[in-house]
């Protein structure tokens, strides 16, 4: 009951009533040498370094869609295709993100990530036929500045300020049935084509063998890209919490609230009335993910750090038909020097 006291009297800042020397916030600073001492993996951005500190990372995320959705109600193949020519019926996003991180004064962390997407769509035409297209090669480079604003009482806050840069292709081509060298739709292109603005705030906090933290972020787009569109803008919350029972293992749980917007403006290559993924009013929506993860810290090799988190959604509304996410798997490596 003491602590549950003392925990709720740290969050709503009321440090000036405590000066016990027992209190566990008023006797330790917020550590990253813990496997908690990381968010999971999915989280990005999380955490700032020390001054003088590199980290490098490799994540590998596996999306999985399978399935159309317009609002929260499931539509079988032929129900689209009572609309469009063809439909999509799954489709697989996987990622391999390179990163690395660098603190030139302890206030300040530099962030950069080189994703790698390779993107596949599997359709079925209105005539009982079937094709998937493929794309893949580099994303959109991010490169982000994460501010620690608040480092006391066992808690940490920063802020960010990032941009996304648009390395990623916007004109992927594929054969269909109906032409060859087509180009792609909407969610099967590389990036956004457009720089983009990606604020966010991050909050963490330890108690002995306990940990939580929270995120909000967005992405907001500017202007418009080389084919007269501009993708919805982002907005992502999330809060978890985490037990390690010893230091070199933690296990969380997470829950992961997304919403983005339809696309404005259109690419004149693409025909919505073919097909759901070329209308760019049926690409916004929302969704409440819930996640598991382990992390596993090894501190004797370099500070390995091994994790990886399986994400499902409980909820999604989407501006559909469009494919509905199913799971969503992060798998990383991250090294401290
Ligand atoms: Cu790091």
């Amino acid at each position: 009951m003491k602590n549950i006291l003392v925990i709720f009297l740290a969050l709503f800042g009321a440090t000036t009533l405590c000066h016990a020397q027992a209190c566990y916030f008023c006797s330790h600073e917020w550590t990253s040498s813990r496997a908690d001492g990381h968010a999971p993996i999915g989280v990005m951005g999380d955490h700032t370094h020390q001054s003088g500190e590199w980290m490098f990372s490799y994540r590998y995320i596996n999306m999985n869609m399978d399935g159309n959705r317009e609002g929260t109600s499931r539509l079988s193949p032929s129900e689209v295709l009572k609309d469009y020519m063809v439909t999509p019926t799954d489709m697989d996003m996987e990622m391999h993100m390179l990163g690395a991180m660098t603190a030139p004064t302890d206030w300040l962390t530099l962030t950069f990530m080189l994703p790698f997407v390779d993107l596949s769509m599997n359709h079925q035409t209105r005539s009982g036929g079937r094709f998937k297209t493929e794309a893949s090669g580099l994303g959109d480079i991010r490169v982000n500045s994460l501010f620690r604003v608040f480092d006391q009482m066992s808690q940490r806050v920063h802020l960010s300020a990032g941009v996304s840069l648009p390395s990623g292709e916007i004109d992927e081509r594929d054969d269909t049935p109906t032409m060859s060298d087509a180009k792609l739709p909407y969610p099967m292109q590389l990036g956004s084509g457009t720089v983009d603005l990606l604020p966010g705030i991050t909050y963490l906090g330890q108690y002995e063998s306990f940990s939580w933290g929270g995120q909000a972020s967005g992405t907001l787009r500017l202007g418009e890209n080389d084919n007269d569109y501009t993708l919805g803008n982002r907005f992502d919350a999330t809060a978890w919490a985490a037990y390690q029972p010893v230091q070199e293992l933690s296990v969380s749980f997470r829950t992961l609230w997304q919403s983005w917007g339809d696309i404005d403006g259109s690419d004149p290559d693409l025909s919505p009335a073919l097909i759901s993924t070329a209308d760019p009013t049926k690409r916004g929506g929302e969704r409440l993910d819930l996640g598991v993860g382990i992390n596993l810290f090894l501190p004797s090799m370099k500070s390995l750090r091994l994790a990886v988190e399986y994400l499902f959604p409980v909820y999604q509304d989407l501006n559909g038909p469009q494919l509905e996410v199913d799971s969503t798997i992060v798998v990383g490596a991250q090294m401290t020097f």
